[in-house]
């Protein structure tokens, strides 16, 4: 079973537990949740795919488990998504209703709501290991979203696979207050917690008090929660209690990671992944935790570094190569995109990260960076450059823009739009995040006189970057 402990039969033999799930103010025991989410599973059961607007609710929990129960694939939703992107995820997914929570404007789908207090105790078969559980949407360099579906399987590796590494176990309360529309926070963390048979607790937003008054031993953060933690003293000496720290979804600066030393007592596990991916890397519970590095390939995964023309670079700590994986967690293909599935694997079924790294002769892996500067990383949200020009230049006062990400302390990039054009600067933010969603949009528009362009008419995004 891909949620195993939401096992009826072991439940009602005696495997409950008071407060499997708390969320937004609710409490759920391990019953409420089989209860409450096989009820949802005989309203989508005859449905291709639902959305679900992914709030951080009971709701959203009882939404997405009741189709992983029914095994109606689920698309996820971003909380705040605007027009443009929702029309996109729904179009190319081809949703056939919302469950749960209604977004603004619901497009023409219709709406199956979620009775948190209804209850079935009907028993669904277990759906095939290869059928597709979730469609997560991520960003790419240019255009909108891809679809991204991820099989059962896969899911189920990776957690396994993590749950060797950080000796996860039902013992452990899990603490996080990440998205619901991404891998970070809604497999690994609430999926995670529903596989493992571990308490689970949504904090909201994920601040540094909530974490320290959560009382878990096992907490996940995006590197921008933990430099707010080691911010906050108070914050981040209470979580000395804590069992692990882990940090993934984008680098955590070696700074950050002294000081979680220096105040929790714990070095952070990191670990590296990807939307398509799942979590490859990881540093382990009795292992090395060297700061600036992501740790090992989990069970299963192959990793290997090459050049441009595909030569293998050597694993000596310092040369820097094309990071390529293989491992049953790796997805198989984009929704709808054979062109962009073609780009990202190898003729040999090697997938193309588009992170560059170096490996040790330990095989630590070092994230040295990303390939293109069109994919930024802001509070570990995944954002494409090319989607917010799209939009940006839909604008009367945009001529031409270029986006990019600024270094920035608490984010590791913010999103910065260079434009000529005479549109208001706070206008064109509030543009971009009623179109996209909006963690989508510039922190900063700076109107300039001209971009700097190569002999190709091709904007220079690095001098750019450099210049500001
Ligand atoms: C933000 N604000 C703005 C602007 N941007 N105001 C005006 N103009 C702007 N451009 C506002 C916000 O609305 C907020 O207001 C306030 O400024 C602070 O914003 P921010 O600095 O963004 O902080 P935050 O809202 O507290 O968000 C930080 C965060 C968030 C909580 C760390 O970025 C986050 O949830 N990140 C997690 C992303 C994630 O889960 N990624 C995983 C994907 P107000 O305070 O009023 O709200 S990666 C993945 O899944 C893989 C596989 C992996 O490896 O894990
Ligand atoms: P996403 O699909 O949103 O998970 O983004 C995946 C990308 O996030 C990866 O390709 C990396 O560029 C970056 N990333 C994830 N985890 C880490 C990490 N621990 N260190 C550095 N970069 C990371």
């Amino acid at each position: 079973m891909l949620l195993a402990s939401l096992n009826p039969a072991a439940v009602a033999a005696g495997a409950d537990i008071d407060d499997a799930v708390r969320i937004d103010g609710a409490v759920l025991s391990r019953s409420d949740v089989i209860g409450a989410a096989t009820s949802v599973a005989e309203r989508v059961a005859s449905a291709r795919r639902v959305a679900v607007l992914a709030k951080p609710t009971v709701t959203t929990v009882l939404a997405i488990t009741g189709c992983l129960i029914a095994g109606v694939p689920v698309v996820p939703v971003p909380a705040d998504v605007g027009a443009a992107e929702r029309r996109h995820i729904l179009a190319d997914s081809e949703a056939q209703a919302w469950l749960g929570e209604l977004p603004d404007e619901s497009e023409g789908l219709p709406h199956i709501p979620v009775r948190v207090h209804a209850r079935s105790w009907h028993r669904y078969a277990e759906p095939a290991p290869e059928s597709t559980a979730i469609i997560m949407y991520t960003s790419g360099t240019t255009g909108p979203p891809k679809g991204v579906p991820m099989t059962r399987r896969a899911i189920a590796a990776d957690i396994d696979a993590l749950a060797a590494a950080w000796n996860w176990t039902a013992q452990d309360t899990l603490v996080h207050g990440l998205p619901l529309f991404h891998v970070h926070g809604l497999v690994l963390g609430l999926l995670g917690s529903l596989r493992i048979g571990n308490r689970f607790v949504h904090t909201g937003k994920p601040t540094p008090a909530a974490y320290a008054e959560a009382g878990g031993t096992l907490y996940f953060g995006v590197p921008t929660v933990w430099s707010r933690v080691v911010k906050d003293i108070d914050a981040a000496l209470a979580l000395s209690s804590a069992r692990l720290l882990v940090s993934g979804s984008a680098p955590l600066p070696i700074p950050v990671f002294d000081e979680l030393v220096r105040l929790t007592g714990h070095a952070p596990i990191e670990r590296y992944g990807s939307t398509e991916s799942l979590i490859t890397l990881s540093t382990t519970v009795d292992g090395e935790r060297r700061p600036g590095w992501v740790g090992l390939p989990l069970t299963g995964v192959q990793t290997r570094l090459v050049d441009e023309n595909g030569a293998l670079v050597p694993r000596d700590g310092e040369t820097i190569g094309q990071l390529q994986i293989k491992g049953p967690m790796v997805f198989d293909g984009y929704l709808n995109r054979p062109d962009a599935t073609a780009a990202a694997f190898d003729a040999d079924g090697w997938y193309r990260t588009g992170d560059v790294a170096v490996i040790d002769a330990e095989g630590m892996h070092r994230i040295v960076g990303r390939e293109s500067v069109d994919l930024i990383k802001s509070g570990g949200f995944r954002i494409g450059a090319g989607e917010i020009e799209t939009v940006m230049l839909g604008h009367p006062g945009v001529a031409e823009v270029a986006v990019v990400g600024m270094p920035d302390d608490d984010l590791g990039q913010r999103i910065v739009a260079f434009v000529v054009g005479d549109a208001e600067p706070a206008a064109l933010i509030d543009f971009v995040a009623q179109e996209l969603s909006v963690h989508k949009r510039p922190r900063e528009v700076r109107l300039v006189q001209r971009l700097p362009r190569n002999a190709m008419g091709k904007v220079l995004k690095k001098e750019l970057v450099q210049w500001h």
